[in-house]
């Protein structure tokens, strides 16, 4: 794809993953800072092409596409060739990008922390459920003291020296476990760090902050 490229999603910790792809590969873009639960997201306009009505969304030209983790994969897989990021060169580096990535989409995010997020930070909405999320974030914080010891093994990012997109679901779904309160183990803190310290994603957090922008 070689149109504009649209993104639709602002402040969201999760349109901040499409920002930081962005600005790793160093694609200008338009953005639309629309915001979840707003009521930004229930337009007609936007119910069009994103029937779910959530940020982030990325428009690249007639190409439409939903979903954070495949955002990411997308514009690393169409515009990182030549530059400085790591891509897969074969099917086990694929594999081993994918178990990060799942690891950190599902375990983590999907299981745990938007549990977290919806029933301890947004009670009004969802409903308290004090036993859910006691144990979703025992059970997250399981799961990072499981990988704690191979993030340690990790000397910068997971690939080297170069940034990958399974670095973005990862150091970002780090992230967002100390934000929801799950202490992180001082190998994954130090590792978040290291990826939050990157020029693009400093460059990525004003940008997904910017709500004059357009
Ligand atoms: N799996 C989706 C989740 C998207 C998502 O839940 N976005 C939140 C903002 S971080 C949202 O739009 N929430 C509004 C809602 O749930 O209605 C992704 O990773 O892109």
């Amino acid at each position: 794809m070689s149109g504009e490229i649209i993104l639709w999603g602002a402040i969201s910790l999760r349109a901040l993953r499409v920002h930081w792809a962005l600005q790793e590969l160093g694609l200008s873009y338009q953005f639309r800072p629309i915001g979840s639960r707003t009521g930004e997201t229930l337009t007609t306009e936007y119910t069009r092409f994103n029937p779910k009505q959530k940020i982030p969304t990325l428009q690249d030209g007639d190409f439409t596409l939903t979903e954070s983790p495949a955002i990411v994969n997308y514009l690393f897989n169409t515009y990182g060739a030549g530059k400085d990021v790591y891509l897969p060169q074969n099917p086990v580096e694929q594999a081993r990008a994918d178990e990060w990535s799942y690891f950190a989409m599902m375990e983590l995010d999907a299981h745990s922390l938007y549990l977290i997020r919806r029933h301890k930070f947004l009670p009004e909405i969802y409903g308290e459920a004090p036993v859910a999320v006691a144990s979703a974030a025992e059970y997250c914080l399981k799961q990072i003291n499981a990988v704690a010891p191979a993030i340690g093994d990790i000397e910068d990012l997971i690939f080297g020296a170069t940034i990958s997109a399974a670095d973005i679901l990862l150091a970002s779904t780090l992230d967002f476990a100390e934000r929801y309160e799950v202490t992180l183990p001082a190998s994954c803190r130090a590792y978040r760090d290291r990826a939050y310290a990157r020029p693009a994603f400093l460059a990525a957090k004003r940008r997904n902050e910017d709500l004059d922008a357009h």
